[in-house]
């Protein structure tokens, strides 16, 4: 079965400026829990001793999720993430010829030989420990190099193969497709008889994380890395609001996600982080369920799904209607309605070009605001 690896607190907490407080991150951790996500990747322990501190809790919190931790190729990165007591280790090095010869002065056979050492050392140190092997910037890396040092690392423990795209660069539909990537690895590592899980890790450079995402598991990947709101080193990894739900709904994964907790989470990321949730963001966004023209709030009012592909309800949400210069009378009626208030054509009229001029001044009317409307539309009439 498909399993979703959160990373809001390892490479979401690599977004400049984010730093989320010990306990918000077992707060997130708990919600993530809560929500049915397979997979939490918790932090870097080797970053500070606070993160290690929220790594160890929340390790040791017996969640359903798997809790891992990230470390490089080292031992010393090994041996904290076992003294937090995580299920899953992620080590990841680099096989790129240039970024081996020019910044680790190595050659291929001495990165490899270094990756199975410290894999077959965090093995025998815990058995049951997963162990996930990334080769960092793999799309971008000699795949002879790719295919040799995954081979090397599930021969050493390795049980799961993540495949980086760490720099977003691969565009569906060129030569530089994830869903051709992920088949060719796959088929080349079942010739040298190694199966491990695969997982792909989608940057957004481009914007395409989430489709190369999709195109990954539509290849046969078995594990896909998000973070809430997408954060991560520059433009950020893959969505997860929007790739639940895409799996979920779209392509039928019998996952047990429980989409409606993803708002609330959402919300509580998004304070503790300093990154408002962007209006028009799918699924999360302000304005993601809200109607403005005329026309389409006509239609929406009588079945929303004249104009929605998805239910809000499937995400604990519902559908809105904004007020402002866009508006037509099914708006004004519509938001009436919800207050109790019935209004006759002419009224409603009036209302209408009160609303719209104020929209025109670039703002919406709330609900409150269209109250104290419809009394000073009522007077206005009374005082001519
Ligand atoms: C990083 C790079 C990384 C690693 C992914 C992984 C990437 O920040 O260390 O270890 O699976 O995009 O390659 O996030
Ligand atoms: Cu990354």
């Amino acid at each position: 079965m498909l399993q979703i690896l959160d990373a809001t607190l390892r490479e979401g907490e690599q977004t400049p400026g984010v730093y989320f407080d010990e306990h918000i991150k077992l707060a997130i951790a708990a919600e993530l829990n809560k929500l049915g996500i397979d997979i939490i990747e918790a932090g870097h322990p080797l970053v500070s001793s606070e993160i290690k501190f929220a790594v160890t809790q929340i390790a040791n919190n017996n969640f359903k999720s798997i809790v891992g931790a990230h470390a490089r190729s080292l031992k010393q990165d090994v041996d904290l993430a076992l003294e937090c007591g995580v299920g899953l280790l992620g080590i990841f090095y680099c096989v790129s010829n240039s970024r081996l010869s020019g910044v680790f002065n190595k050659d291929i056979g001495a990165a490899i030989a270094q990756i199975t050492e410290v894999i077959a050392y965090a093995k025998s140190q815990k058995p049951d420990l997963l162990v996930r092997y990334t080769p960092e910037d793999t799309v971008r890396s000699n795949f002879q190099n790719v295919l040799d040092a995954s081979v090397a690392a599930v021969q050493a423990g390795a049980d799961i193969i993540s495949i980086a795209d760490t720099t977003g660069y691969m565009i569906p539909g060129t030569k530089r497709s994830m869903y051709a990537y992920v088949k060719k690895l796959k088929d080349e590592l079942a010739e040298r008889d190694a199966y491990p899980k695969i997982a792909v890790h989608c940057h957004n450079d481009r914007g395409f994380a989430l489709t190369n995402a999709i195109d990954g598991y539509r290849a046969g990947a078995d594990i896909i890395d998000a973070t809430i709101l997408g954060m991560g080193e520059r433009a950020g990894i893959v969505d997860l609001a929007q790739l639940l739900v895409t799996l979920k709904l779209d392509f039928e994964v019998a996952n047990d996600w429980d989409l409606s907790k993803l708002n609330n989470l959402y919300h509580l990321v998004s304070q503790n982080c300093g990154i408002p949730i962007p209006m028009n963001f799918p699924i999360t966004g302000q304005n993601a369920f809200t109607h403005c023209a005329g026309v389409h709030t006509h239609a929406a009012a009588k079945d929303p799904a004249h104009y929605q592909s998805l239910d809000p309800a499937v995400v604990g949400r519902k559908m809105d209607i904004s007020l402002d210069h866009m508006s037509g009378i099914a708006s004004i009626k519509w938001a009436l309605d919800k207050l109790g208030i019935i209004a006759e054509n002419d009224l409603l009229e009036r209302i209408l070009k009160k609303v719209k001029s104020i929209g025109q001044r670039g703002r919406t009317v709330g609900l409150t605001e269209l109250e104290y409307i419809v009394e000073w539309c009522k007077k206005h009439e009374i005082e001519g």
